[in-house]
Parts: structure tokens; C-alpha cells; sequence
């Protein structure tokens, strides 16, 4: 028996049962991975009991000698994956890394443009829920209703009426390329600076799967466990003219204490993704979502923007008479995880939707491949189509089952 199993078997069981889960289950939600064991057991370390507020060879803490060999690790590995003048990797989340940049850079009641959130973007980026939208003016852009992509002579047109001192790029839910370099241009042109949110492309970006953002915008945030597949928290790469400003809007700004065995996963995650395997990965997470597309378009259904350039593919239910909130839930049944998502123009609200998010970084990790992906579009497709079929149900949990027992779990012990 182990320590946590005998001090509190509630806990351990839960862990042992979500263990169980996530090896049984088809996991397509785009946000999602599975870390690596080093990973993993970087995080479950004893630096979780160091505090270390200050950054390295500026602590207000004594005994961080390992603790700065770590961090500086985890900040020099991050510069030199991106090509960054500046990492800061101590934000606790993407949003944690969102506030310290907006922190940085302006004051209560600025002006500033994002991509609205029912169009793909992120509740960090001027939702009237979040922080973001109460403590800033943020105007939206969102895509064209013909192509759903960006029309980015509508955002060029929105910076200089707007007068938004910040544009942010970058979305949670947009299965194209973002053009970051007219992004730049649109910031220089009308006097804003750009901060790009990579969370979701990160890995892509690190693999050269995706153009960089870093030499378009002054600011680039990120989480470390989606596509980069390390573990979950955030980091800010700048340029180094705003090198001190960012590391002060993330401590004392807006955080205290660093999670230093996180940032220790993290430096593993950034070694991860410099290596030629990683890349491979990720040109399998792309050719796995473009697989899942064109399989999901031979069999009716209609793509958000016409398919994908990324990691995830937008499904729009209409058609099907179908909710994104009861496809989550029949998906689920036959031991498919999808997420329901807005799609652009979405006539039902967030919690119901119109569509659903499908990603690969998940699957692919666990060695699937095109084939896979193909038998993963049909069994969606009969799912969805004979959802009232209780017997079509139970046989596709059976075969979802059979299809993900022979992928390995990356995290087996
Ligand atoms: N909640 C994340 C996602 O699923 O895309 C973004 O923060």
C-alpha cells in the first residue's frame, strides 16, 4: 500500500478511479494532454515546500540556491525554444500570465481590442465576466460570417477607432493559422502594442508547426500543458525592453510565491520540446486533426472555417438538429470527452452551444495516427446520428474501448 492510499484512501481512490478514466476514455478535448512520467514526477517533488517570491539571485527567502538553478533552467530553456529575449516563467495559469502582461502595460479603463470570445477567443481577452472586461475597455473583432476566419482589415479597422492601446491575438477555439505577422503590422500601423495568447498553439509554434508569434508582438503568453504538453501552468515571453515591467507585474504585481516543483516541470517540458521527437509529434498532431477533418466532412458534417491548419476542428451540429450541450453528454456516454463550444454567430448560449471542440494532442500522444483518426470520425458520426439507439450506444463504448486499449498511457508507472 502506498503513503497516500494509507493517510487518506478518499483522495487515493478518486486519483486511482481518474486514472482509470483517462486510460479508458478517447480523449479528444482540444486543450488537453497527457504530460510525460519525468514531467509528472518533476511536479511531485519537495520544492513544493520552498518559498521563493523575488526571482533567481533576488530572493526574499533564503536557501534558493536549487530553487534558482531550476527556475533559471525552466527561463533559459523557454528563451531559447521561442527565440525570446525574455521568459518569465512563474505565472500560475494563462490567465494568471494574461493579467501580469495587461499589469504591464496599462492602466484601468484603457482601451483594448480582442477577439471576442463567442467567435473563438478567450475569456481573458475582455469577456464582461472576467477581470479582463471589468477593469479595461475591450472592443471585439471576430471572424467573417462567410469564411470564419479573421478579417484582418476589420481588425486594422476596429484598432484605430477603438484607439486600443493593446490589441490581443490569439484564440481558444480558431482552427486556422493566425496570421501574426499582419497582426504586428496592424500594431504598428495604428500605435498599439500586441500581446499574442498562444496557449493552444504553443507546441505547434515550438515545432515550427505553426508561425511564431514571438517576432511580431512585445508579449506572448502562453499555457505549458496543451500542446506543450508539460505541466499545467502558464509563462510570458517578452521583448526585453519590457523585461523588468513583466516580471513585476507578475511578482509583486499580480502574484506571491512561485510553484517552483511546477516550474521545475516546466524546464522538463521545455527540454521535451526541443527535441526531434517532439517535433514529429507535433506534424502528427496536425496531420491527425486534418485526417479527423476530412473523414468528419466524408460523412456530412460541416466544418467550422472548412476544416483545420492546427490541432482542433470545430464542429457545427445545425445540421444534425443538435446541440453542442447534448453531443458532450452522448459523446461522453460511449467514452468520447469532447467539449461543447460556441460556434461563430452561435444562436444558443455557452452553456447549451451549437457546436463541438475536437482535438488531437491528446490521441496522438498515445500513438494514434490517421487510421485511427478515420474509425474516430465514424464512431462520432454513428454516436451522434443514432443517439436515441441505446444498443448502437452500448456497442460503440465497446469499440471505443478496443480501439484505445493497445495505446499506451504516456504516465504508466
Ligand atoms: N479553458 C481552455 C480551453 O479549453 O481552451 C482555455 O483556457
Amino acid at each position: 500500500m502506498g503513503e497516500l492510499e494509507r493517510v487518506d484512501p478518499e483522495v487515493h481512490s478518486a486519483i486511482v478511479a481518474e486514472e482509470a478514466r483517462q486510460r479508458g476514455v478517447l480523449e479528444l478535448i482540444a486543450s488537453e494532454n497527457f504530460a510525460s512520467r519525468a514531467v509528472m514526477e518533476a511536479a511531485g517533488t519537495c520544492l513544493t515546500n520552498k518559498y521563493a517570491e523575488g526571482y533567481p539571485g533576488r530572493r526574499y527567502y533564503g536557501g534558493c540556491e536549487f530553487i534558482d538553478l531550476v527556475e533559471d533552467l525552466a527561463r533559459n530553456r523557454a528563451r531559447a525554444l521561442f527565440r525570446a529575449d525574455h521568459a518569465n516563467v512563474q505565472p500560475h495559469s494563462g490567465t494568471q500570465a494574461n493579467m501580469a502582461v495587461y499589469f504591464a502595460c496599462l492602466k484601468p479603463g484603457d482601451a483594448v481590442l480582442g477577439m471576442d470570445l463567442a467567435h473563438g477567443g478567450h475569456l481573458t481577452h475582455g469577456s464582461p465576466v472576467n477581470i479582463s472586461g471589468r477593469y479595461f475597455r475591450f472592443f471585439s473583432y471576430g471572424v467573417d460570417p462567410e469564411t470564419e476566419q479573421v478579417d484582418y482589415d476589420e481588425v486594422e479597422r476596429l484598432a484605430r477607432a477603438s484607439g486600443a492601446r493593446l490589441i490581443v491575438a490569439g484564440a481558444s477555439a480558431y482552427p486556422r493559422i493566425l496570421d501574426f505577422e499582419r497582426f504586428g503590422r496592424i500594431a504598428q500601423a495604428t500605435g498599439a502594442l500586441l500581446m499574442v495568447d498562444m496557449a493552444h498553439i504553443a507546441g505547434l509554434v515550438a515545432a515550427g508547426e505553426h508561425p511564431s508569434p514571438v517576432p511580431h508582438a512585445q508579449f506572448v503568453t502562453s499555457t505549458t500543458h496543451k500542446t506543450l504538453r508539460g505541466p499545467r501552468g502558464g509563462f510570458i515571453l517578452c521583448r526585453g525592453d519590457w523585461a523588468q515591467e513583466v516580471d513585476k507585474a507578475v511578482f509583486p504585481g499580480t502574484q506571491g510565491g512561485p510553484l517552483e516543483h511546477i516550474i521545475a516541470a516546466k524546464a522538463v517540458a521545455f527540454k521535451e520540446a526541443s527535441t526531434p521527437e517532439f517535433v514529429a509529434y507535433q506534424r502528427q498532431v496536425r496531420a491527425n486533426a486534418r485526417a479527423l477533418a476530412a473523414a468528419l466532412t466524408d460523412l456530412g458534417l460541416r466544418l467550422v472555417a472548412g476544416g483545420t491548419d492546427t490541432h482542433l476542428v470545430l464542429v457545427d451540429l445545425t445540421p444534425l438538429g443538435l446541440a453542442g450541450r447534448e453531443a458532450e453528454e452522448v459523446l461522453e456516454r460511449v467514452g468520447i470527452t469532447v467539449n461543447k463550444n460556441a460556434i461563430p454567430f452561435d444562436r444558443r448560449g455557452p452553456t447549451v452551444t451549437s457546436g463541438i471542440r475536437l482535438g488531437t494532442p491528446a490521441a496522438t500522444t498515445r500513438g494514434m495516427k490517421e487510421p485511427e483518426m478515420r474509425l474516430i470520425a465514424e464512431f462520432i458520426y454513428r454516436a451522434l446520428a443514432r443517439r436515441d439507439d441505446e444498443g448502437e450506444l452500448r456497442r460503440l463504448r465497446d469499440q471505443v474501448r478496443d480501439l484505445v486499449a493497445p495505446f499506451p498511457w504516456p504516465q504508466a508507472g
